[in-house]
């Protein structure tokens, strides 16, 4: 009997007993309400983002004042739209450090998961281009205009396709994706803050608009799409590698070492081997004003391709596997653990 009782202390920790006091299990408990199962982490489809960097390329350039220009400020502020997010634009004027000409310029912001949790991340890429071709090896063809397949449309193209990857499964903390303009219009002998470059994320970070969270973290991409190949066209010029890779940025290194750290070791995990543990150097970019204000910046960059502000910097010198190796490691930081 003693023996019964015992076990019939189960009943108070969740067994029951039966008529004749032996131990018996608990009914199954009803079928749990049906849940939408979590959503995979989404994939990055390098063809679809080469398409974005050709669509953007078939504007022409997209230097200040130009048809190019506004066309594409329309379809990037479309594909904003497109994708659901928050969409703020911001116009500004300005001269550049290739003319005292005043130009219109405009940043598009979109925001995504404006309700989630968490720090605010921001993803940024310029998406102008250079009007002049200053490093072109022929010199009857540096007061050309680069088209900018890799600097301009290739951290625009990686961009786009995360915002694909947020329409349908929205990231879990809160993501502004930003397309500054004018960054790609300085010069040496400029007089202007940063020699001209970086005037549109400049201008934002002075001026940010109220219906904006300000970022916590901010990671910039630019020239990510290079085909790695050797260019007999431009040659190898001084600073440049012909093989895509990823140094780590001077400023990202110096500033922001821990995030720096964790973008590169997702990419190992990954296996994408642009990513290179070195450090590589100091380059005005659009992080910069951000890191100035305290924000954990960072900027993914190959500095420099060889067909860096000539007029080869087009979409056959480019590759989708380079948007791919970047692409894929914003969404495993994004989405992933
Ligand atoms: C990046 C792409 N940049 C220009 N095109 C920034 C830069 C500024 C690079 C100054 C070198 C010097
Ligand atoms: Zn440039």
């Amino acid at each position: 009997m003693r023996f019964l009782s015992i076990l019939c202390i189960y009943a108070a920790i969740g067994m029951s007993c039966n008529s004749s006091g032996g131990p018996v299990s608990p009914p199954p408990a009803p079928p749990a309400e049906p849940s939408d199962p979590t959503p995979a982490r989404p994939s990055f489809n390098p063809e679809r983002a080469f398409e974005d960097l050709v669509a953007q390329c078939d504007f022409g350039p997209r230097a200040p004042g130009t048809d190019g220009h506004a066309r594409c400020r329309d379809f990037l502020e479309q594909r904003l739209q497109d994708a659901g997010a928050q969409v703020v634009t911001q116009d500004f004027t300005s001269r550049t450090g290739l003319s005292d000409r005043e130009y219109d310029f405009t940043n598009l912001l979109g925001l995504f998961s404006a309700d989630a949790e968490g720090p605010v991340l921001m993803l940024g890429a310029h998406w102008d281009t250079r009007a002049k071709a200053d490093e072109d090896p022929d010199p009857a063809l540096r007061e050309e205009p680069v088209l900018g397949a890799n600097d301009g449309a290739s951290g625009v193209a990686v961009l786009l396709e995360l915002m694909r990857s947020f329409s349908e499964v929205p990231p879990p903390r809160p993501v502004i994706v930003a397309f500054f303009d004018a960054e790609d219009q300085g010069a040496r002998d400029s007089d202007l803050p940063d020699q001209g470059w970086i005037i549109g994320s400049r201008y934002l970070t002075d001026n940010w608009p109220e219906e904006l969270p300000w970022p916590d973290q901010m990671l910039l991409v630019d020239m990510v799409g290079g085909d790695g190949e050797h260019n007999p066209a431009v040659g190898t010029p001084p600073r440049a590698t012909d093989e895509f890779v990823l140094q780590m940025e001077r400023y990202s290194l110096q500033f922001a070492p821990d995030f720096v750290d964790e973008i590169w070791s997702i990419a190992e995990e990954l296996g994408h081997d642009a990513f290179r543990r070195e450090a590589g150097h100091y380059v005005i970019d659009d992080h910069l004003p951000f890191l100035r204000k305290g924000v954990e910046a960072i900027n993914i960059i190959h500095f420099v391709p060889p067909e860096w502000h000539t007029t080869h910097d087009t979409p056959e010198n480019c590759s989708p596997d380079s948007l791919h190796q970047v692409g894929d490691t914003l969404l495993e930081y994004i989405y992933g653990g």
